[in-house]
C-alpha cells in the first residue's frame, strides 16, 4: 500500500507497510466508535495485527459486537472512511455512515471500544494513533495491550455477553481467558482420558509472535495433562516474527520451521501458530525422518468424528454441519460424507464465510485447510445439552458432558489456535490415537497450490464458491480439457484476496497428475 493507493476493507481489515497506516486506523478507530452507537453502545473491538506477514507490514481490523468479523455491510463504509483526504471529505462520509445506522437516538450513545495488538514494533505507535481518534469521538475505551487476535474476539463476546460488564471500569482481565480454556481443559481430560494415558508432549512453534506470551502463561495450568515446551517463542528480537517458521511457512513450504529441524525425534506431535495465534497447523516426522502435514482439514475431520459419536450417544436431534472452502482436500470431503456421514458445505474463502455457514448447524464445524477455524455450539444446542431428561442413561450424560466442555473449551467467538490445540490434544488422549493414527483417518490426494502474476486478477471471477471461473471468458473450459485425461481430478482458479497475484489449486490420484496439471495450468496462464 503506497501513500496514493486506495484502501480496500477486506477480509483481513486493512494491511500493509505498517508506515502506510496512520490513517486507516484512526478511521477504523472512527468506524468502531459509530458501530458501537449503531448498536446501542454494545462495545466493538479493533486489533492492530498483520497476523502471519512481514514484521514491517501491519494491519487494522475491526470486531463485531457479537465476537465474530465486522458485519460485511460495514466493510465498504470503513473504506469509504479510510479514503476520505480532508476533514470536510470525512465530515460527509460521517453524515452518509450516520443515515444509514438507521438508531434515531445513537448520537447521545457513547460509543465503547477495546483494542489490542500484536508484537510488531510499528504496532505501540498505530494503537496510540487509534487512541486518539477514539478520544475525539469521546469514546469509552479500553487497551488490552499485546493480545492474540481470537483473545480480542472471545473477550468482546464476553463483554457483551454479560451485564456486570462496563468499559472501561469493570472489564474481564485476560486471566478469565486462560482459565476458562485451562479449567475447560482439565476437567475434560479428568473425566474422559484414561488415568494410564499419562500425560501428552506438545511442541508448540509461536512463529515468535504474540501466542508465545500467552502460552507462557497458560502452559502451568494444563499440568498434569499436557506438558508443551514452546520453541520460536522471542518476541524480543522482532525480525524473527514470521521468519521461517509459523503455520503458515509449514502449510506452505511442508516443511520443519526454524528451530525444530535435526533435533526432533521421530512421532513427535508439533504445532505451528501464526503471528497472531488464529491459525494452527500440526506434523510429525516419521523414523524415516519424512515430513507428516497434519492441516486444518485434518483437524476438521477429527472434530467431525467424536463430535458426531456424541451427538448420537447423546439421542438428542442436533444438527452437525462441517463447512469447508475449495481448498479443503477432495479425500477428507469424501472421508466425511462416505465413512462419517455428515454433509460437508463448501463455501467461499475466507473466515467470514465459513463462520456465517456453520452458524447455521447446532454445532458448526469450520476449518480452512490452512488452519483458520473452530466448533460453535448455537445457543438452541447449549439449551438442549442443558435439559437432559432425569431418566437420561449414564451413556447419555457423559456424551452431553464431552459436547458442553468442547463448548467452552471451543473459542466460540472465532478460530483460536490456543483453543484448537488443546480441542486436538484432548480428542486424540480421548481416542488413544497418536499422530500417526490421525494421518491415517484418511489419506490426502496428491496436490499443489501455486501462484500466478497476471496483468489484472480482477478479470478473474469465480462462481460455485470458488470453484469455477466464469470469466475470462472460456478459460474455465480449457482448465476442463486439461482436467479430462486424469482419475480424480480437480483444478481451480481464483483471485487472491490479500496478494495481487491468482492462486492456482491442482489434485489429482498421482503426483505426476498434479505436477502435469499445474504445468499445463500455468503455462496457459502466462497470456492473461
Ligand atoms: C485471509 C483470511 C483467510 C483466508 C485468506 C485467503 C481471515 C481472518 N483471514 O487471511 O481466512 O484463507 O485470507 O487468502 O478471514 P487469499 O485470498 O490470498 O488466498
Ligand atoms: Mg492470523
Amino acid at each position: 500500500m503506497t501513500k496514493n493507493t486506495i484502501y480496500t476493507y477486506g477480509t483481513a481489515g486493512f494491511r500493509g507497510k505498517a508506515d502506510t497506516l496512520e490513517k486507516a486506523v484512526a478511521r477504523c478507530g472512527i468506524a468502531a466508535c459509530l458501530r458501537s452507537q449503531q448498536l446501542n453502545g454494545q462495545t466493538i473491538g479493533v486489533m492492530i495485527t498483520a497476523s502471519h506477514n512481514p514484521v514491517n507490514d501491519n494491519g487494522v481490523k475491526i470486531i463485531d459486537a457479537n465476537g465474530g468479523m465486522l458485519d460485511q455491510t460495514w466493510e465498504p463504509l470503513c473504506t469509504r472512511l479510510a479514503n476520505a483526504s480532508s476533514e470536510s471529505e470525512l465530515e460527509a462520509a460521517i453524515k452518509e455512515i450516520e443515515t444509514v445506522i438507521a438508531n434515531p437516538s445513537y448520537s447521545s450513545v457513547k460509543p465503547s471500544v477495546v483494542l489490542a495488538s500484536d508484537t510488531r514494533p510499528s504496532s505501540p505507535h498505530l494503537s496510540k494513533t487509534l487512541i486518539n481518534a477514539l478520544q475525539s469521538r469521546n469514546a469509552d475505551f479500553y487497551d488490552y495491550g499485546l493480545l492474540t487476535t481470537p483473545q480480542l474476539h472471545w473477550l468482546i463476546q464476553a463483554i457483551n455477553e454479560n451485564s456486570e460488564y462496563h468499559v472501561p471500569s469493570s472489564i474481564p482481565h485476560i486471566e478469565s481467558y486462560y482459565k476458562t480454556l485451562s479449567s475447560s481443559f482439565v476437567d475434560l481430560c479428568k473425566q474422559f482420558v484414561p488415568f494410564e494415558t499419562g500425560k501428552t508432549k506438545l511442541i508448540i512453534d509461536c512463529a515468535n509472535g504474540v501466542g508465545a506470551i500467552h502460552l507462557e502463561k497458560l502452559c502451568s495450568m494444563l499440568l498434569p495433562f499436557l506438558e508443551i515446551e514452546l520453541v520460536n517463542k522471542n518476541t524480543e528480537q522482532t525480525d524473527l516474527l514470521n521468519k521461517n517458521c509459523g503455520a503458515d511457512f509449514v502449510k506452505t513450504t511442508q516443511s520443519l520451521p526454524a528451530g525444530l529441524s535435526g533435533t526432533l525425534s521421530p512421532m513427535q506431535l508439533c504445532a505451528s501458530f501464526d503471528g497472531d495465534a488464529d491459525r494452527v497447523v500440526f506434523y510429525f516426522v516419521d523414523s524415516a525422518k519424512k515430513f507428516h502435514l497434519l492441516d486444518g482439514d485434518k483437524i476438521s475431520v477429527l472434530a467431525a468424528k467424536q463430535l458426531s459419536a456424541c451427538i448420537k450417544a447423546s439421542q438428542l436431534d442436533l444438527k452437525l454441519g462441517v463447512i469447508q472452502t475449495a481448498y479443503a482436500n477432495g479425500a477428507s470431503t469424501v472421508y466425511l460424507e462416505d465413512e462419517l456421514n455428515i454433509r460437508a458445505e463448501c463455501v467461499l474463502t475466507g473466515v467470514k464465510h465459513l463462520e456465517k455457514a456453520a452458524r447455521e448447524y447446532d454445532i458448526g464445524v469450520y476449518f480452512e485447510a490452512n488452519g483458520h477455524g473452530t466448533v460453535v455450539f448455537s445457543k438452541s444446542c447449549l439449551q438442549k445439552l442443558d435439559t437432559l431428561p432425569a431418566n437420561a442413561t449414564g451413556e447419555q450424560r457423559s456424551a452431553v458432558n464431552l459436547l458442553k466442555g468442547l463448548s467452552t473449551l471451543c473459542n466460540q467467538a472465532i478460530g483460536d489456535s490456543i483453543s484448537d490445540t488443546l480441542m486436538v490434544v484432548f480428542l486424540l488422549q480421548v481416542l488413544g490415537w497418536n499422530a500417526a493414527d490421525w494421518l491415517n483417518m484418511y489419506h490426502d490426494l496428491p496436490n499443489a497450490l501455486a501462484k500466478a502474476t497476471v496483468r489484472n486478477r480482477f478479470e478473474f471471477v469465480c462462481t460455485d464458491a470458488d470453484r469455477r471461473l466464469v470469466k475470462p471468458s472460456g478459460l474455465q473450459q480449457i482448465v476442463d480439457e486439461i482436467m479430462r485425461p486424469y482419475e480424480s481430478a480437480r483444478a481451480f482458479i481464483r483471485a487472491s484476496g490479500t496478494e495481487d497475484a491468482v492462486r492456482v489449486y491442482v489434485e489429482a490420484s498421482s503426483q505426476k497428475d498434479v505436477d502435469k496439471m499445474m504445468q499445463a495450468i500455468m503455462e496457459l496462464l502466462t497470456v492473461y
